[in-house]
């Protein structure tokens, strides 16, 4: 009897907090929309729809919690005492860019919530998890904890997954999870191989690196994470990002390629020494051609790719074999991406199909639709073992729909975000979510 294998989609839910704050240097969206107002209602129910499409679409798709926002027990490790409204006025009047840190809704992008490698790659066949630590970004270096809490809440049974902590919280070892990292393969249970892309080597300053924006995944954390999941040197292949890239507001590799199965798609200019790396892929990925479709400056450019996120698409096997195209909203806007959208299906690729996505209040914080999700190759057994209560079902959507329309605003402006009744609203609606999905306590305020 033969095993099936599936590549499931971990979605973030949208926080109640969600906001746009300009936290995020080098993502061209997050500065240029700072300060806007923001709705945290349509945020949560724009993912929510998106998920359930996938759902409907035949694949299997599970909710990931978002986090405790505002993060009171970061600001009173910051030094801030009293009851917990005190620690926020205080924080608001005083520390004004610490305290908009600390109420981001970051964790919705799941993409960076950890890197996974499947049991068919690892070398005690389990599936591997290792939350990612986002030194880069002080708001984003706050999630590691609570994510790697979720992740075990979601995936608790020893026999199958193996949790990791973080790596040491350090530039030098700034990991930006599965944004950074794509798995090719024939089928998702044999063995693939495992892309780590970086931005830079931390130990040597001689190698070329970005001059204006930062690189925030480093060569030295790719290597760590490959040792901890118990990859091998014929399963791994190590790639640095184009620095000139990174410079145009490539801020995570998953702005400029995407890879599922045997297609890389990507752009002509993501990559460094980017011939004899394609040549590695194929060599480790083995005897059957991987499609590597490159998408050229004249068909798109850089510019046009961080603006509408073309890359930022997630490529997912349908029940039918075919792939289809999860794309925001934004590059049905633009004619050119539009245009190579419709060419491409037409193309002898395995890609047939392109459905698009309204996760506006996602883009503006420079988060698309790949960014939302956390992909986890299972097996049945695996997937038997994954708690049930995050696996999107009709009555899940609808549950989750409910619960946002009770606890979620419908807008919300920056300087709200010092209201102690938001607290208070976050926390009501982390306590019921965490009932619904039968996480126990993972937030701090529960604990
Ligand atoms: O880390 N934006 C996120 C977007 C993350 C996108 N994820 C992937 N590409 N996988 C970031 O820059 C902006 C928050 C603000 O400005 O309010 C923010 O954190």
């Amino acid at each position: 009897m033969s095993t099936r294998h599936y590549e499931a989609n971990f979605d973030g839910l949208v926080g109640p907090t969600h906001n746009y704050a300009g936290l995020s240097f080098g993502n061209v969206a997050s500065l240029s929309n700072a300060k806007a107002s923001s709705s945290p209602r349509s945020a949560a129910k724009q993912g929510l729809a998106k998920m359930k499409a996938l759902h409907d679409l035949g694949l299997v798709q599970g909710v990931f919690a978002p986090h405790e926002r505002p993060d009171i027990a970061t600001l009173r490790r910051l030094g801030f005492t009293g009851s917990d409204s005190r620690v926020l006025e205080q924080a608001a009047q005083h520390a004004p860019a610490i305290f908009q840190a600390v109420c981001s809704a970051s964790s919705m992008w799941t993409a960076n919530a950890a890197t996974v490698s499947p049991g068919a790659d690892s070398a005690d066949g389990k599936v591997h998890f290792t939350p990612a630590n986002l030194t880069n970004k002080f708001h984003r270096s706050l999630e590691a904890e609570t994510s790697g809490r979720i992740l075990q809440a979601m995936f608790d049974n020893s026999k199958y997954f193996a949790h990791h902590t973080h790596l040491p919280d350090n530039e030098h070892f700034g990991d930006e999870g599965a944004a950074n990292h794509t798995r090719l393969c024939s089928n998702y249970g044999h063995a693939g191989v495992e892309i780590f892309t970086f931005g830079r080597y931390a130990f040597d300053s001689s190698k070329p690196a970005p001059q204006k924006y930062p690189a925030r995944q480093t060569f030295e954390a790719s290597q760590a994470i490959a040792r901890l999941h118990g990859l091998n040197d014929d399963n791994t292949v190590y790639i640095q990002q184009n620095p000139e890239v990174i410079d145009q507001g490539v801020f995570h590799n998953d702005v400029i390629a995407v890879g599922n199965q045997n297609v890389l798609f990507y752009h002509q200019q993501a990559f460094l020494d980017t011939e004899a790396k394609l040549a590695e892929i194929q060599r480790k990925f083995g005897a059957d051609p991987v499609h590597f479709i490159a998408v050229k400056n004249h068909e798109v450019s850089v510019a046009d790719a961080v603006q509408t996120y073309l890359f930022n698409t997630q490529l997912v096997t349908l029940p039918n074999g075919n792939m289809a195209i999860i794309a925001p909203t934004e590059c049905q806007d633009n004619p050119r991406v539009a245009a190579y959208l419709a060419d491409l299906v037409t193309r002898d690729t395995p890609i047939r199909q392109v459905h698009y996505f309204d996760v506006k209040q996602s883009m503006r914080n420079g988060g698309g639709p790949a960014c939302l999700r956390l992909r986890v190759a299972l097996n049945e057994a695996e997937l038997a073992a994954v708690n049930p209560n995050v696996l999107m079902s009709d009555s899940l959507f609808e549950r989750l729909n409910q619960w946002v329309d009770k606890h979620y605003r419908d807008e919300l402006h920056v300087d709200e975000l010092r209201d102690p009744s938001l607290l208070t609203e976050s926390r009501s609606a982390l306590d019921e979510l965490t009932q619904i999905l039968k996480l126990g306590s993972v937030y701090p305020f529960q604990r």
